[in-house]
């Protein structure tokens, strides 16, 4: 209802964190690139296998002297996966407590990123080489304002070039990019890749670095695909610079979520070098990267702590499109007034200070647990803005609170504006 929706209003105008005036609108009017890391942990980024790195185009733009990166970014997702990151980063709304909201709101009203850009005088696109109803996305990008949807009918899905859930990622950019140059600039264009998707298979051909030796067959494999999608990456990348579109767009990479499962942890703990997994050490993995290429801008790595729920009200500001009139649950990471405490989707959380894992408090610098008597009331307070960060997001959902607020000056999207059929002959 109308109350419910104020609020919702109400606690995300408390918690609005304001631009910062070294960082807004620095990329004013730039391209807007996203490259979704399917699986892509932040263990993987300067991460050395048998002395060689698995990931140094990553890397490599992870440390570039344009690039801001955060090395304290979690995913959020919950049973949602993928299509959960994509709800955070597009809407900054979490995803639901079960299942996809992708699939069971996939026609509620939303205020997303690509409408916003589109309004803007942005074009927009996604990118992804598998059928477009998976995740419900060919309805719900509709209800986000995606002008074009390219799925795996516009690519040639020939045998040698799909594996696991579709198009292979190197043929998967190379075949992007006549598509990607029939957009009118400034757009918004977002990559999703998948050959690094579990149960991680790669052939031979493909394979460049030997895997992990842990014995759990899908962990060991799992960095020879880092290492396929982090060359199909250069390969884009290459292509970026030399059309020149590198330097007139913002270039975003992102994990979406773990790729390991907790019952695989102690697997990957070998890998890594931790033989005793603990439940703050799994917390701790779920740090996946965050990367913003801005061209000209100094960069940095930012310690700050955050999540996917942040990265559009950071994004929009670096754009110069101010997030206060939006119903967003993420603060701008850039901002002095960002909030560290990280909710997950099962109502644990990390920040800063400290961890919330099953019931039991941590000392977030040295992972020691906090007596229940040592619990403050800044701790409590903590916990709390978690409970009412997910409550109010699921009620924007579950209720389709969006329908009774339009933000100022946005125009409602509709979806039959948009078609994404492939038109063939
Ligand atoms: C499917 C792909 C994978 O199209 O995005 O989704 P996931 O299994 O990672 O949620
Ligand atoms: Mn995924």
């Amino acid at each position: 209802s109308g109350t419910d929706t104020q609020q919702a209003l109400d606690f995300t105008k408390k918690n609005y964190a304001e631009p910062n005036s070294k960082y807004f609108g620095v990329a004013k009017n730039k391209n807007v690139i996203y490259i979704h890391l399917e699986s892509f942990q932040q263990y993987l980024i300067d991460f050395k296998l048998n002395g060689e790195e698995v990931t140094p185009t990553i890397n490599k733009f992870f440390h570039d002297k344009e690039t801001i990166a955060f090395d304290n970014y979690f995913h959020q997702v919950g049973q949602g996966k993928t299509s959960d990151a994509e709800m955070m980063l597009e809407n900054s709304l979490y995803g639901l407590a079960s299942g996809s909201a992708f699939t069971s709101k996939g026609n509620n009203v939303y205020q997303s990123q690509p409408a916003i850009l589109g309004q803007h005088g942005y074009d927009s696109a996604v990118f992804h080489g598998n059928t477009r109803s998976f995740w419900n996305r060919d309805a719900i990008y509709k209800e986000f304002g995606i002008k074009n949807f390219f799925d795996s009918s516009y690519y040639d899905m020939n045998e040698n070039d799909t594996l696991n859930y579709g198009l292979k990622d190197k043929p998967f950019f190379k075949e992007s990019i006549p598509m990607l140059e029939t957009l009118k600039q400034p757009f918004y264009a977002k990559f999703i890749t998948l050959s690094n998707h579990f149960p991680y298979p790669i052939s031979e051909e493909d394979a460049t670095i030997k895997p992990a030796t842990s014995g759990d067959s899908t962990v060991d494999s799992s960095f020879q695909t880092a290492r396929y999608l982090d060359e199909a990456v250069k390969q884009f990348m290459t292509y970026l610079k030399k059309s020149g579109l590198y330097d007139n767009s913002v270039i975003v990479m992102y994990g979406d979520h773990y790729g390991t499962s907790e019952n695989r942890s102690s697997a990957l703990g070998e890998v890594l070098g931790n033989d005793d997994v603990t439940p703050f050490d799994v917390a701790q993995l779920q740090r996946v990267p965050f990367m913003v290429h801005v061209p000209g801008v100094k960069g940095f790595v930012d310690h700050s702590y955050g999540g996917q729920i942040d990265t559009l009200p950071t994004v929009l500001h670096l754009l110069g499109i101010d997030s206060k009139d939006y119903l967003q649950f993420g603060t701008d990471m850039l901002s002095k007034q960002h909030n560290q405490t990280v909710p997950f989707r099962n109502g644990n959380f990390v920040s800063d200070k400290v961890s919330y894992i099953n019931g039991v408090f941590y000392d977030q610098k040295t992972g020691a647990v906090i007596p229940s008597d040592k619990v403050t009331d800044e701790m409590k307070a903590q916990h709390n803005y978690v409970n009412n960060s997910l409550g109010f997001s699921d009620k924007v959902l579950q209720q389709d609170l969006l329908r009774f607020y339009t933000p100022k000056g946005f125009k409602a999207t509709d979806r039959s504006d948009y078609n994404y059929n492939h038109q063939t002959g």
